[in-house]
């Protein structure tokens, strides 16, 4: 391995580090106790994302995960039941904190490939009112949907999950990490994507290169609630409008250049695809992920990994490692178009 060659991080897109245009700003945020609701760049932020998603308020948490557990608990009652996805990041990823933090029973229902929940799965897993049962209170949706390759949820068919909720007295909730991720590839706006929602976090720390914090939207008087669950959950800051002020350069410069990723993560993924020993779970990614599952003839059960770090010691490459045999790699603003090129030939090596 060659000394001085840059690190090609694809593990995912929360490794991105603030821009130049961010630390100005935020050098230069003005800046007030957010927990009085003093701080004017937070107070910014939250207008501009609230203006983005359609909703009348926003809220800004620390973390993706505190903006899904705070929505989580300012729309449920202990011992009331969420429907989510098997393979969403509120079921998956998130330290089991709607159990833990708020006695908030998870009902996980098959995804599909697509990212989707049946709906006629979503009408079953709906209680009836019986005392046996905990209460069904709300359903979340993940777009993008992480584990199903990054692909984007529909407006349509937001709406029709949208619909199945109000008909039985449910709140829907999107955990939008990357929903404007899903915009850029659908050629809508996450504000569109967000409105048959009655709540949805972004994040500014992913693809949109802020170096930490999310936002969740809502009506005001579900912020209010939200806002409670944030101190609840130590998540009130002070003088975070330093963090704010590069969550508004991420919403006002960085969204536009997603499709820039997207691009890549196809160039990527049409490179991998001619490498023999391994198979693309899509050959055109819709967004900014790309799955790959090792083919190889191997007894070695954790043979992902081992490739994974040959790639590393050998190439200077870092790619995610989701599975015995299963790859995950995210592209970035911190990828370029060489960065795809390094790594597909670094792959054709190593296999
Ligand atoms: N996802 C991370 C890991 O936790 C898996 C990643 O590398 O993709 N919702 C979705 C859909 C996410 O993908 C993530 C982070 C979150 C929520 C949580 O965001 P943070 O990390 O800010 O708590």
């Amino acid at each position: 391995m060659e000394d001085n060659i840059e690190i090609v991080d694809l593990r995912s897109d929360t490794v991105t580090k603030p821009t130049p245009e961010m630390r100005a700003a935020m050098a230069a945020a003005e800046v007030g106790d957010d927990v009085l609701g003093e701080d004017p760049t937070i107070n910014r932020l939250q207008q501009l994302a609230a203006e983005k998603m359609g909703k009348e308020a926003g809220l800004f948490v620390p973390s993706g995960t505190m903006g899904n557990l705070a929505a989580i608990l300012a729309h449920c009652q202990r011992g009331d039941e969420a429907i989510m996805g098997n393979l969403g990041h509120t079921f998956l990823f998130e330290a089991g904190g709607a159990a833990a933090l708020g006695g908030v029973h998870p009902n996980p229902l098959q995804n599909q490939p697509d990212g989707s929940l049946r709906l006629k799965d979503i009408e079953e897993a709906i209680r009836t009112s019986d005392s046996h049962f905990p209460v069904s209170r709300l359903i979340i949706l993940e777009n993008t949907h992480n584990r199903c390759g990054g692909v984007p949820l529909t407006v349509e068919y937001t709406w029709q999950v949208a619909k199945v909720a109000r008909e039985n007295g449910l709140r829907l909730h999107l955990d939008g990490a990357r929903i404007f991720n899903a915009a850029a590839a659908l050629k809508v706006s996450a504000g569109e994507l967000a409105e048959p929602a009655d709540s949805v976090t972004f994040c500014l720390s992913k693809g949109l290169c802020a170096p930490v914090g999310s936002v969740l939207c809502g009506s005001f008087e579900f912020i209010q609630r939200a806002h409670r669950m944030r101190k609840q959950l130590g998540g009130g800051m002070r003088q975070a409008g330093i963090l704010a002020a590069a969550g508004i350069i991420a919403l006002e410069q960085m969204v536009d250049r997603l499709v820039e990723d997207h691009r890549r993560a196809r160039m990527l993924a049409s490179g991998l695809a001619r490498i023999p020993g391994l198979r693309l779970d899509t050959e055109v990614p819709s967004t900014n992920m790309v799955f790959s599952t090792l083919e190889i003839e191997e007894a070695r059960s954790n043979m992902a990994a081992v490739i994974a770090d040959r790639l590393f010691r050998e190439y200077h490459i870092k790619v995610g490692v989701v599975g015995a045999h299963r790859f995950r790699m995210v592209t970035h603003y911190w990828i370029d178009d060489e960065a795809i090129e390094r790594t597909i030939q670094a792959f054709s090596r190593v296999l």
